[in-house]
């Protein structure tokens, strides 16, 4: 297994992901909203990279379907989640169909298609994740959503939670940067320290969201791996 990670949304394009499994990781905070609307018992995500796009396949589905994501952070006008993990709670979700669309996470996830798998990760199911790639034992990509187009440290120490699990039974070939991903978390395993100064972060902060910021650095509270194919992202298995 070769482990390597793209370190944001910007340099998908560029990337072969061939034969690899990518898995995508946007930890502030769509992919922790994506595996804890899933975990609560909702059907099915739909991502999409337009306002547009969600009003219209809204339109079309119909029944049992919510409207979820953020611009700026903020709820979108007419919709009816944002984009706090928060709010889909069991009772909220359960059997609904969710159409997100968020500023980098959806773009992130969409842009991978053309991998051979597409796996959902965050704190929140890092360990259920590297127990299936240890499992699988394929090349894999950790995509990093990243904060609009930079590099985000959130997403970079996730990774290397991962790696780290990876590697305690595995014996995976690391490029530089996914070695440097599990150093920086092996040295930092107390996750708000590392991230308290992170732009995202600051973010978060100011828009007063400090009970998302606590709930998404938890590890290894949900034992599901969200998977995205033909479209839609579902519990894999
Ligand atoms: O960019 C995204 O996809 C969002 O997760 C950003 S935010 O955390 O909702 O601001
Ligand atoms: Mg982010």
């Amino acid at each position: 297994m070769n482990i390597d990670i793209i370190i944001s949304a910007k340099y998908i394009k560029d990337y072969d992901f061939s034969n690899k499994i990518a898995i995508v990781i946007d930890t502030l905070r769509a992919t922790s909203v994506i595996v804890t609307a899933l975990n609560n018992g909702a059907n099915r995500i739909i991502p999409v990279l337009e306002i547009e796009e969600a009003l219209k396949l809204k339109e079309q589905l119909g029944d049992k379907v919510l409207l979820a994501g953020e611009r700026k952070g903020l709820k979108i006008k007419d919709f009816d989640l944002s984009n706090s993990p928060l709010e889909y709670r069991g009772e909220v979700i359960k059997n609904k169909n969710i159409i997100l669309t968020t500023s980098n996470g959806t773009r992130a996830i969409k842009g991978c298609a053309s991998a051979r798998k597409v796996y959902i990760a965050s704190l929140l199911n890092g360990e259920a994740v590297s127990n299936l790639l240890i499992k699988e034992n394929s090349d894999v990509v950790f995509v990093n959503a990243g904060t609009y187009d930079e590099f985000s440290m959130d997403d970079f120490i996730t990774s290397g939670y991962i790696i780290s699990r990876i590697m305690e039974s595995s014996e995976a070939k690391l490029s530089d940067i996914s070695k440097t991903a599990m150093y920086i978390y092996e040295n930092n395993k107390d996750i708000k320290s590392y991230i308290k100064d992170a732009f995202h972060y600051k973010i978060m902060e100011e828009l007063g969201f400090y009970d998302d910021l606590e709930f998404c650095i938890r590890k290894g509270q949900f034992n599901i791996v969200p998977i995205y194919k033909n479209g839609e992202i579902k519990i894999e298995g």
